[in-house]
């Protein structure tokens, strides 16, 4: 397949001014008539007369060009779509398409999940249901009539107001939707079905009315309150924050169970995968119920960003999701704690964003090609885009940030704008040149920061030299410098926070955090008024996406840990700590006294007085095994699991009577979902998973907790330690969850996930047992990520068993499902890719599986595009 490029875009031939749908769902065959009016695009090359309806999976019927009837098979491009050549200036299209949504498995475009229909059009599934211009930047005015059976659907929902409804005949009903706001038709999105709806109001700061309709199937009604106290947050904060309103009458939500991401921001109709929009006390976690907020959040943030602008083409990606994304981070730090929330943001850029830019896949937060899109929906574009957006904040001050964001969607409104675009507006609202700011949208790859200092007493000078690299990536060898805000602190002896006054500056710029521009290759920074030697805490607050590398001792990093005021550079000197530990544990060279070091820094963290039960959760848990990975040139992942299993076993026992305190301060109320208890259950929940990594003994008290909890939070928790054990009570306490749970299809994803991830050394042939449990089905894309794609990411150890049948597994399952749902068979894809990591028998074992899958004919490109690059 040929890949898309960046460089070859060109603006449209016609615009849409008005698109008229009539989807009758009321057979198992679907029939859609459109009726399209367009335009010629002035801005368009005079060369470029044709018009190109995109189409696939669809039966075309009928094709008419102002009333006149065309033959459709003269108009078919190799890739499906029909291409008129020169309709003219003005011009009417009208088709009539059929498919069967029941066979649409891919779940893009129009599809079955139960007994719902509904839709998912990002990024190029819109052309699956009727032949359309299906490019971002062609907005247009929809007018949806929506037909089905009475009593199968008695719900039809499409994007803006229902303008008319009745019925048709004794079977049959219609709804007609109009939604005002010209959209891609990405954004488009209908939903049918016997619906269940929790409605509440909402009044906006200028005192609009809305309505907040949350629909789901019957049996998960009375799950969506925590979902919509969310939104109203969401909505309230947009408003104060950014001085955004929501602009129309109704916000739809619509919880569906078989759903390819999280969730999609349709315009007016938002459609949900089920675990993040229901929460019960049974049913989801109190990291679900964040999970929910944060999804909810991000969902509605998009109206603005996203929605009201949009992108003018996929190569954008990132001006919507990242900063959404950003937006989304900001929400949930002001709703919660802003450092518990960031330490969580940063374990997830580096668990799934630095692997990625160290990687095949690497590519910059713009990238310049793809060959299918739905795989440049990536932590990149997401998370990385993030960074980039909280940098301009960091570098230009929040009120200039702000007053940038206001100028870009006030100029932009109801257009598809540009990475660039987005930047003018930035450096016009601030007057900084953002030029090689700009990198960070070009440049893949993790910049790394060497820092050295010297310090010289008798001027009182600290000095920093600070030196920058960014590693070559695939088709990026060499790279220039990038504009780095790297915040620091510096501590005195004594732990005292000093000012960080810049030589040659007046003393009253002086701050305790200081952010440091880093623009050159290699650079150094005065820093005056230091009596003593200080230790200098760096990138706090993790001002920019990269790793620094400086020559702490563990004396320092202890003292750090204990002594930084900033929250997230006392974790991070806690965890740099324990990675230090980590890995010469597993190189079998133990650093001497390491262990001791860290039990002494783990009982501080644990005897802290009045220290917050959340951060001290973040500093007592150790480095995840992919992080530990990441920090080596080649990969052994069971000695890095054996080292780490290890530590916890001899902090577990070292530390035995605090962790049994800890499990007994548990808040034994009734569950509540409020961040003090949460923080309150991880704590007590990481000490129980001390305690039996410390003895097999403890494992009564997790049996206890699994019968006598009142909440998922508890019951999951315990079901994982007694998930890492072998013995016949904890397989007979998993076997008796599956029986209480079984009902509940997302409470079976956590019974797959807790086995797929566990500490125990069959855990390789557990898994091949729960692909043929009658449970697992590769059809649903949640059931298929709990097991598969838990497995594969979050158990390294036996994932990569020595002789190679993990990796077979995942490539059978892949395959298998590559047919039906090629999407979700890319991205399970994803771990295989990073095979040139490991050692040697390892990773001819991976190369194996991705030639195996590269070899099969008829593949999809999703995944040949994974595959092919991984082995570039
Ligand atoms: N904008 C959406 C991204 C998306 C998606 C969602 C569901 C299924 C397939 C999808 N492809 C792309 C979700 C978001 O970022 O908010
Ligand atoms: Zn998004």
């Amino acid at each position: 397949p040929q890949p898309v490029r960046l460089e070859d875009y060109r603006p449209p031939a016609y615009h849409v001014e008005q698109a008229r749908l009539r989807i009758d769902l009321s057979g198992e065959t679907a029939r859609v008539d459109a009726r399209l009016e367009l335009r010629r695009n002035p801005a368009a090359a005079p060369e470029d007369t044709a018009l190109r309806l995109d189409a696939e999976f669809l039966e075309l019927e009928a094709l008419h060009l102002d009333g006149e009837a065309l033959d459709p098979a003269a108009l078919r491009a190799a890739d499906g779509a029909l291409v008129i050549p020169d309709p003219g200036a003005r011009c009417r299209v009208e088709t009539t398409s059929r498919f069967r949504p029941a066979e649409n498995t891919a779940l893009s475009g129009l599809y079955r999940s139960g007994r719902m229909y509904c839709t998912q059009c990002e990024a190029e599934g819109f052309r699956r249901i009727t032949p359309y211009p299906d490019r971002p930047d062609v907005l247009a005015p929809f007018t949806t009539t929506l037909i089905a059976d009475r009593t199968a659907c008695p719900v039809l929902l499409s994007n803006g107001d229902c303008i008319e409804a009745g019925a048709l005949d004794e079977q049959r009903h219609y709804a007609v939707w109009h939604d005002p706001y010209p959209k891609p038709a990405y954004l488009f999105a209908v939903v049918a079905g016997d619906l269940s709806c929790q409605e509440e109001r909402f009044t906006t700061a200028s005192g609009r009315e809305v309505a907040l309709r949350f629909y789901t199937e019957p049996g998960n009604a009375g799950r969506t309150e925590h979902a919509l106290a969310s939104l109203k947050r969401a909505m309230r904060w947009d408003e104060q924050q950014y001085g955004l309103e929501y602009d129309l009458d109704t916000y739809m939500v619509v919880a569906v169970g078989d759903f390819n991401m999280g969730a999609m921001e349709n315009k007016g109709l938002n459609v949900f995968n089920t675990q993040f929009v229901l929460a019960s006390p049974d049913t989801a976690t109190d990291a679900d119920y964040e999970g929910v907020e944060a999804v909810i959040g991000h969902e509605y943030f998009h109206n603005w960003t996203g929605n009201r602008v949009t992108c003018r083409d996929w190569f954008q990606l990132s001006l919507k999701e990242g900063l959404t994304v950003f937006r989304e981070h900001q929400f949930a730090e002001a709703m919660g704690s802003a450092a518990i929330e960031r330490i969580r943001q940063v374990r997830l850029l580096r668990s799934a964003q630095f692997p990625e830019d160290a990687g095949p896949m690497a590519h910059p937060v713009q990238p310049k090609s793809y060959v299918e899109i739905n795989n440049f929906y990536t932590a990149t574009v997401y998370a990385k885009g993030a960074e980039v957006i909280r940098m301009y904040r960091t570098l230009l001050g929040d009120t200039p940030f702000r007053r940038g964001v206001r100028r870009y969607l006030e100029r932009h409104d109801g257009e598809a704008a540009t990475i660039d675009d987005f930047l003018a507006c930035m450096e016009e609202a601030s007057g900084a040149d953002l030029q090689q700011f700009s990198r960070w949208y070009h440049q893949a790859g993790t910049p790394q920061v060497t820092v050295r200092d010297e310090y010289d007493p008798e001027r009182e000078v600290y000095t920093l030299h600070c030196r920058q690299h960014t590693p070559a990536t695939p088709e990026q060898p060499r790279k220039a410098p990038m504009h780095i805000p790297l915040a620091v602190g510096l501590l005195g002896p004594d732990g005292a926070p000093l000012p960080v006054q810049l030589a040659g500056e007046p003393a009253d710029e002086a701050a305790h955090t200081r952010v440091l521009e880093l623009r050159e290759a290699e650079e150094r920074f005065e820093i005056a008024g230091c009596p003593q030697r200080p230790t200098p805490s760096l990138l706090r607050g993790f001002s920019a996406p990269v790793a620094v590398e400086y020559p702490y001792s563990d004396d320092d990093l202890a003292f750090l840990l204990a002594r930084d005021p900033d929250p997230f550079a006392r974790w991070e000197a806690g965890q740099q700590l324990a990675v230090r530990v980590l890995l010469a544990e597993a190189a079998g060279e133990p650093r001497p006294g390491g262990l001791e070091r860290l039990e002494a820094a783990f009982r501080g963290a644990l005897e802290a007085p009045g220290a917050d039960p959340a951060l001290t959760a973040e500093v007592l848990t150790l480095p995840s095994e992919t992080y530990l990975a990441e920090q080596l040139e080649v990969v052994d992942p069971q000695a890095i699991h054996d080292a780490r299993a290890g530590l916890r076993r001899a902090l577990g026992q070292a530390l035995t009577a605090h962790w049994q305190a800890l499990c007994e301060q548990h808040p034994g109320r009734p569950w509540r979902h409020s961040a003090e208890e949460a923080a309150q259950r991880r704590l007590a929940n990481l000490a129980l998973s001390y305690l039996v990594a410390g003895s097999p003994r403890h494992l009564d008290r997790a049996l206890q907790q699994l019968e006598r909890s009142d909440n998922l939070t508890d019951r999951l928790a315990a079901l994982a330690v007694l998930a890492d054990s072998e013995a016949p009570q904890a397989e007979r306490a998993i076997e008796a969850f599956h029986q209480r749970w079984r009902d509940e299809p997302l409470v079976v994803d956590k019974w797959f996930r807790v086995q797929a991830t566990a500490s125990r050394p069959d855990a390789l042939e557990q898994v091949e047992r729960l692909t043929r449990h009658p449970d697992f089905t590769l059809d649903n894309p949640n059931r298929a990520r709990a097991l598969l794609g838990a497995f594969a990411q979050g158990n390294p150890a036996c994932f990569h068993s020595p002789d190679g049948r993990g990796y077979r597994l995942l490539a059978d399952h892949v395959l298998a499902l590559d047919a039906r749902n090629p999407q979700l068979a890319a991205r399970l894809l994803g771990p295989l890719s990073h095979w040139r990591r490991y050692e040697p028998q390892r990773r001819t074992a991976m190369r194996e599986q991705l030639e195996r899958i590269l070899a099969q004919p008829a593949l999809s490109k999703d995944v040949h595009e994974v595959a092919s690059r991984s082995l570039e």
